[in-house]
């Protein structure tokens, strides 16, 4: 046998027993052996580079570490899921699913844990993993690629046959209780930093620059969907497509089961509550979905969420502590919100040292004192809560709160309007807290992603009143920056970059920047989609801002205020002057979801894509395909060589794109270039 037949083997062999070990749970040799085998091709790839393939068992880790993570446009969304927690939301889903399908039989559902991980997304090429990303804001992520490679239940190669030309798998990145116990008592010893839960160890961990330390970390990996499957035909239900994963060499959640209408999801739900401590992973509820993926489609998505599943939440996590005292945060709108301070105490994975008291009625409907035994409430990622006070254990010394009249930072005057359950501070970007919630808001992930610009460093930038307003960040120079404490050279300069990146945005992020009261993401979104400019939104008026959808008049009358308040106009104007920018038209270019619907033809020989790939993408995409041009046709899709059709859209009219701006079209927050 030659080294390159070797080689062969002993891959084969290597992937088998990774296989059976992270994946079945059910290993066939010992450590030693696979360590054996695992060394032996590590030194025949050393005698002969020339063997060595990138999705070789040796080779998951193998890259350099990165300087920084690059941005990866989810063709297809990674969305959020709609929650409930009681049985009547569930009651009322099923009602909804069947109402939708018109049909009175019972749905069959397909339930499956709901893993408290991180949502991430692996594509496959010709079956090798090309790529894997985090979920981000569910339309643009993280390349993680390096460091998911190093997870040993992630395929670096698919098992059996009949994959897709191109794949995209969802799924969850965890770290299991036993592991996450092991790797923080390492942690310990070393004298390096715990971690509060299997979660965030686990997202610590894979957004490390270092593949190397990932994978040193326990990560694990369970697949829950297909987002994209070109090349391929898929079957006809959920619970089958979880088998052909499993069969393709992901795991998939073992407690998946496919049930039977209200009753059936309800049973599902009960039993997985009590199972759940003994599960070796945490989960925060478990999912259903509609079995059948026909109908999975015909039911469709309502803003960010499928209507074909549902999160069922488990119940809140609840403590109880002391309240010691309440203080006042000042939010970026200058509401006062009132946090209690509390005894330290272990709730939901985490300490709990702050809760949210809502605002002033909240405190008087609670009755809530200093000095309380109070009950500390926390439902998975949501801010923890002071749910109720026990009444039989108040101290006489406890004493009532009493809601400020003036803000407790810039000391303006505080009001409340009659409409509204907050007071706020009239500072506006004269307080200095409403101006660090502005600045941090403005540097956010979502907004203009400014990495580096934290908490700290905004209130130090405050203090020494070298940035006052978002357009400030532009004009910040090195200098200024290193006089800073804390802050070294290398720090500095990262974050003059990062800004500088900052510049190219979409208009989308640039709005939901700006921090107008109301305007979140989607509405942002919604809002540069309808206006197509800034200038247009600016000089909208109320009727103009009431037909963009999902925008009442609450919300109208926010975005006037803001648009005409002379100091924003000022701070818009300058940020442009600086340098920010969008391509121009990118919000009226239409983009994933608004293709929705669409008429393509495809002709001519793409340059990457086969034509069924490119076909199931368009559709993935809510898009359809037609094999002939007709006045009814949105775009074709021309690649070398394309004859009649070509000639026909020309003489209709009909825009021709070739294979790149079609994937811009299908990638949503890009414009067509
Ligand atoms: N188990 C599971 N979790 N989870 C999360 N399935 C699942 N499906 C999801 C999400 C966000 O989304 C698809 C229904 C689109």
């Amino acid at each position: 046998m030659n080294a390159s037949e070797r080689a062969c083997i002993l891959r084969a062999e290597i992937d088998e027993h990774n296989y059976r070990y992270y994946v079945l749970d059910a290993p066939l040799i010992s450590d030693a052996e696979y360590d054996r085998l695992f060394r032996e091709l590590q030194a025949l790839e050393a005698d002969h580079p020339e063997l060595v393939r990138s999705d070789s068992p040796t080779q998951r880790v193998g890259a350099a570490p990165l300087t920084g993570f690059a941005a990866v446009l989810h063709v297809t969304p990674m969305l959020s899921l709609n929650n409930a927690f009681a049985d009547d939301e569930v009651m009322a889903f099923d009602r909804r699913v069947r109402e939708g399908l018109a049909v009175d039989d019972e749905v069959s559902y397909v339930a499956e844990p709901k893993f408290d991980g991180l949502a991430v997304s692996l594509s496959y090429e010709q079956g090798s993993l090309t790529r894997g990303a985090t979920r981000g804001d569910g339309s643009r992520g993280e390349d993680v690629t390096a460091n998911l490679r190093t997870l040993h239940s992630i395929p670096l190669h698919l098992r059996g046959s009949g994959w897709p030309e191109l794949l995209e798998v969802r799924g969850e990145v965890l770290m299991w209780h036993s592991d996450f116990v092991r790797m923080n008592a390492r942690q310990r010893e070393k004298g390096d930093k715990e971690f509060v839960n299997p979660r965030n160890a686990a997202a610590g961990s894979l957004r490390q620059l270092d593949p190397r330390i990932t994978a040193a970390r326990p990560l694990r990996f369970f697949a829950y969907g297909i987002a994209v499957a070109a090349g391929a035909a898929l079957p006809a239900t959920h619970s089958a497509l979880l088998e052909r994963l499993a069969e393709w060499g992901f795991p998939v959640a073992p407690e998946r089961r496919r049930v039977s209408g209200p009753a059936g999801l309800l049973a599902y739900y009960a039993d997985m509550g009590a199972r759940r401590v003994a599960l070796p992973y945490d989960i925060d509820g478990v999912v259903y979905k509609v079995d059948d993926l026909a109908a999975q489609e015909r039911l469709g998505f309502v803003s960010r969420a499928p209507r074909f599943a549902l999160a069922h939440k488990f119940p809140a996590e609840e403590a109880i502590t002391t309240l010691l005292d309440i203080s006042i945060q000042v939010g970026r709108t200058g509401a006062l919100t009132p946090v209690a301070r509390l005894m330290p105490v272990f709730v939901g994975g985490v300490t709990v040292t702050n809760a949210t008291l809502h605002n002033e009625d909240e405190i008087r409907r609670k009755d809530v004192r200093i000095g309380d035994t109070v009950v500390v409430r926390r439902a998975g990622d949501v801010i923890p809560e002071l749910a109720r006070v026990l009444p039989e254990r108040r101290p006489a010394s406890a004493t009532a709160f009493v809601m400020p009249t003036t803000c407790p930072v810039c000391g303006s005057l505080a009001v409340r309007n009659d409409d509204e359950a907050v007071a706020r501070c009239t500072g506006g970007l004269y307080c200095p807290a409403q101006r660090k919630q502005a600045l941090l808001h403005f540097a956010s992930r979502r907004a203009m992603d400014i990495e580096g610009l934290g908490d700290r460093l905004v209130e130090q930038l405050i203090e020494a009143a070298i940035v006052r307003t978002p357009a400030d960040l532009y004009r910040l120079g090195l200098l200024a920056l290193a006089n800073l404490a804390r802050m070294a050279e290398k720090s500095a300069s990262n974050l003059l970059a990062a800004i500088e990146q900052s510049k190219q945005t979409t208009l989308a992020r640039f709005i939901y920047a700006l921090g107008m009261r109301n305007v979140g993401e989607a509405t942002a979104r919604d809002l540069a989609r309808h206006f197509g400019s800034l200038d247009r939104l600016l000089a909208a008026d109320q009727g103009q801002l009431l037909q963009v959808p999902d925008v009442g008049p609450v919300v109208a009358q926010c975005i006037r205020q803001f648009c005409s308040e002379p100091h924003n106009l000022e701070v818009i104007a300058q940020l442009r002057a600086a340098g920010v920018n969008w391509t121009a038209g990118e919000a009226t270019a239409p983009v994933a979801g608004s293709v929705a619907g669409k008429l393509f033809v495809l002709t001519g020989t793409l340059p990457s894509l086969g034509r069924d790939a490119a076909r199931q993408m368009i559709e993935a995409a809510g898009g359809k395909v037609s094999a002939s041009v007709s006045k009814k046709t949105d775009f074709v899709v021309a690649g070398a060589e394309a004859g009649s059709k070509l000639e026909k859209a020309q003489s209709l009219g009909v825009p021709v794109i070739d294979e790149g701006q079609m994937l811009a079209l299908l990638t949503p927050g890009r414009s067509v270039p």
